[in-house]
């Protein structure tokens, strides 16, 4: 495994081979998505296992999507700095790790931008999700869709119920620059570590806490190691679903229309799959003891954010793009 887990002679060799069959019309390709979630009934893992349904389909069995979900191919930054050069041809990732990589994936990460789950998905849905998604083509990923990812919340082994409850915290947060600084606001210690770590990390109290959306609570199995979830509700950031632009660019302008309108007709798919997996979490993780806090001042969240927007939304366009989304009510 580990010899596929970083840009290799092999990995090298395996996009030598995949483009060599882009070339050649007839050849069936397989290309290779990568995903961190475990199960393979994620909305996310299911929503590009539909998409290569699709695509197969449309293109007469030409192109298929093999999922290695599992963090199988490595980290969200791991991968994604293989698929940037080419070395595999799509990856599966919260939004937040590519923060670093082009600053509009800043702006749906920020904290308290969404008031609502309808909010996010109608903003994503235009103008300003097309922008963004368009923003990373510089650094060589093609933006092909937004999934959701619901709202994110903190869960430890005490209620989180405001912004006083929070201090002092050791809380893992994503490999993201914004997120330290977003967690720092709350007057917590941010630990980043790539998800495959936190598991481990919370069992053993290297950290306190962390914090995600209910299905990742429940997947990545954390409700067993804490057991009080606290609707903190403090960021909606979405799973984006990247292409190596080195890969796209050598296909047809016809296929690669095809491969956009495949991703769009994945969300849908993924959105269903969304709102029951919530549902499913959340039973699963409540019966196995886990107590979720609802009653929690989010306004004492919110107000404490004011110097993360500072920080990170500096320049015209993302001040811009920031607007955009509030007033997009
Ligand atoms: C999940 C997301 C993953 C990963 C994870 C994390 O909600 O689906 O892609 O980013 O969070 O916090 O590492």
């Amino acid at each position: 495994m580990t010899s596929i887990r970083r840009p290799s002679f092999r990995a090298a060799a395996l996009t030598a081979s995949v483009l060599a069959s882009l070339c050649i019309s007839a050849h069936a390709v397989e290309f290779r998505s990568a995903d961190v979630h475990n199960s393979d009934e994620y909305p996310t893992v299911a929503a590009v296992k539909h998409m290569s349904e699709v695509l197969s389909k449309q293109s007469g069995g030409k192109y298929t999507i093999k999922v290695f979900n599992k963090s199988a191919l490595g980290s969200e930054k791991e991968t994604l700095d293989q698929v940037k050069i080419g070395a595999l041809e799509m990856n599966r990732v919260n939004i937040s790790s590519l923060n670093s990589i082009c600053p509009k994936s800043l702006v749906p990460t920020m904290p308290f931008l969404f008031d609502s789950i309808a909010h996010m998905r109608k903003s994503l849905d235009g103008p300003i999700g097309e922008e963004i998604l368009k923003g990373c083509e510089s650094q060589g990923l093609v933006g092909l869709a937004f999934y959701d990812s619901g709202a994110r919340s903190i869960y430890a082994k005490k209620p989180v119920r405001n912004i006083a409850d929070a201090k002092g915290l050791k809380i893992r947060v994503q490999q993201s620059e914004l997120w330290v600084a977003l967690v720092g606001a709350m007057g917590a210690n941010a630990t980043p570590m790539p998800t495959g770590e936190v598991l481990t990390a919370l069992k053993t109290g290297l950290i306190d806490a962390a914090e995600n959306n209910i299905p990742s609570y429940e997947g990545f199995q954390h409700y067993e190691a804490v057991k009080v979830y606290s609707r903190t509700e403090h960021s909606m950031a979405p799973e984006m679903l990247v292409m190596s632009k080195a890969i796209f660019d050598k296909m047809t302008p016809a296929d690669q229309a095809m491969f956009r309108a495949a991703a769009k007709e994945s969300v849908t798919f993924q959105r269903q799959k969304w709102d029951e997996q919530e549902a499913k979490a959340l039973a699963i993780v409540t019966k196995a003891g886990a107590q979720i806090v609802a009653d929690v001042d989010k306004a004492s969240f919110k107000a404490a954010m004011a110097p993360v927007y500072a920080k990170f939304i500096t320049t015209p366009d993302l001040q811009r793009l920031v607007k955009a989304v509030q007033d997009n009510k």
